[in-house]
């Protein structure tokens, strides 16, 4: 048996602070008609997807960060591009931030049908970075002040004939994200992030070994759960910062099968069988037989290391 969905990782290359949404919504419709042109049914775009990486950006007052923000989803500024989803007839995801009427600031992505409805959202858990201004880093990274954790948890919906699930950037390198989606059967993870080429805290640490890190987790989450997981990029020079690329789709044998090698806004497609999860997840990741979780209570029960006396 075979369950093709014909998936689109949308890279977005490098978005200027002074760009506005407009701009960057035209570059989006320009990916999707190329992606429909090869057959996509889905497309995916990256985290933040509207704007610049602003969270590197130190605002005291932090409303001032407020204009990054979308207040509400669509909005007249991405209406062009949930219309030609319609007319294409294409799902999509992307990311956000997602300021609440009560105020409340998230890292968010949604799951949108071929009608253009919006069937799943997920807010950001793993936020990583800082709240205050730190002037050891070569780079701010103030997720956590801009951001809440989110609160939704880790759900997973059925679209497009498939079980599919969200997770965020950093949420790629927590085997938990993973798992928990795993455990309600996931057949595609779809995810966006903005990787900075170094790391803000170790200066030796080059894009070489970032994309080592980013395949690692992607690849191991994808095996380990038998699932399909496809990360998108938003990469390139943007202000003088530079995001490493790295836009890939892995089977659930947690093989690439597809890459993209550009650091500038394309898109790759793939014929994902859905049906290619099913081996793994009744072998040896068949959880129900295999799972021991009298021995895993730490893992929700504590955070950090406790170690032994
Ligand atoms: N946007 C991110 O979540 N970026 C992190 C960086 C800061 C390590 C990432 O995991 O790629």
């Amino acid at each position: 048996m075979s369950r093709i969905l014909t998936v689109a990782a949308a890279q977005l290359g490098p978005i200027q602070k002074a760009e506005g949404r407009d701009i960057v919504v035209a570059r989006m419709i320009a990916l999707m008609d190329e992606a429909k042109a090869k057959g996509a049914e889905l497309i995916i775009y990256p985290e933040l997807a509207l704007t610049t990486f602003f969270p590197r950006w130190h605002h005291e007052d932090r409303a001032e960060a407020d204009h990054w923000f979308e207040a509400a989803m669509p909005n007249p500024a991405v209406q062009p591009l949930f219309e030609r989803a319609r007319e294409h007839g294409m799902g999509m995801s992307f990311g956000y931030a997602e300021l609440t009427p009560e105020g409340r600031h998230f890292n968010t992505s949604i799951l949108v049908d071929r009608e253009g409805t919006i069937v799943g959202k997920y807010r950001k858990i793993h936020l990583p970075g800082h709240v205050e201004f730190d002037p050891e880093r070569a780079h701010q990274h103030l997720e956590k002040r801009y951001f809440e954790p989110g609160d939704l948890g880790f759900p997973v919906w059925r679209l497009m004939g498939g079980l599919m699930g969200m997770m965020i950037c950093n949420d790629r390198r927590w085997p938990e994200s993973y798992r928990v989606m795993g455990l309600q059967g996931v057949e595609m993870v779809v995810l966006g992030f903005n990787t900075p080429s170094v790391n803000s805290q170790k200066p030796g640490e080059g894009m070489a070994q970032r994309l080592f890190h980013h395949r690692l987790s992607v690849q191991a989450g994808a095996y380990q759960n038998a699932t399909w997981v496809v990360a998108v990029a938003k990469a390139g020079d943007e202000d003088g910062h530079h995001c490493m690329g790295g836009t890939l789709i892995v089977n659930p044998d947690g093989e690439i099968v597809a890459e993209l090698e550009s650091e500038a806004d394309g898109v790759i497609v793939h014929a994902c069988d859905l049906d290619d999860t099913r081996f793994g997840k009744a072998t040896i990741f068949d959880f129900k037989r295999h799972r021991r979780i009298e021995h895993y209570g730490p893992i929700t029960a504590q955070v950090g290391v406790i170690e032994p006396e």
